[in-house]
């Protein structure tokens, strides 16, 4: 009888001894987790405030004509709202941006036409007019996002 008591003891401490340590140990992990949370959503929170007060619209007008764009080459930053005015003053031609993805139609002189992108890629990128060789004439420049 004696034994069986002390079994039932044994047993009941070892059940009440791992019921303690998970409870614990969930315990620990419980707020641990909430901190991480919270600490994401405080960055993430700060991220986006620090976007849209960086993020500015720059608008450029590039004049295009045979063969070369006036300015041959713009600056933006990364994260700016970019906004760019073909303005076709002689010929046919128009304006592309392969990595931007950004393209106006062929335009017949006197047209203007406008793009409108954010320029979320940092790196020089090349804007041309792929109508006939105007691009190897020279009608060529290089957006350049930082
Ligand atoms: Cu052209």
């Amino acid at each position: 009888m004696k034994k069986t008591y002390t079994i039932v003891i044994v047993l009941i401490l070892v059940v009440l001894g791992v019921l303690f340590f998970t409870g614990k140990g969930s315990k620990l992990e419980a707020p641990a987790v909430i901190n991480d949370v919270s600490k994401e959503s405080e960055e993430t929170g700060l991220v986006s405030e620090e976007e849209t007060t960086i993020a500015e619209v720059r608008e450029f007008t590039i004049s295009g004509q045979n063969f070369s764009f006036t300015p041959s080459s713009i600056m933006v930053k990364k994260g700016d709202k970019v906004k760019i005015t073909l303005k076709n003053i002689d010929g046919f031609h128009d304006f592309k941006i392969d990595e931007y993805g950004v393209a106006t139609k062929q335009l017949k002189s006197p047209a203007e036409e406008v793009l409108e992108f954010t320029a979320d890629k940092v790196g020089s990128f090349e804007y041309y007019c792929s109508v006939g060789t105007h691009r190897a004439m020279g009608m060529f420049g290089t957006l350049k996002v930082e």
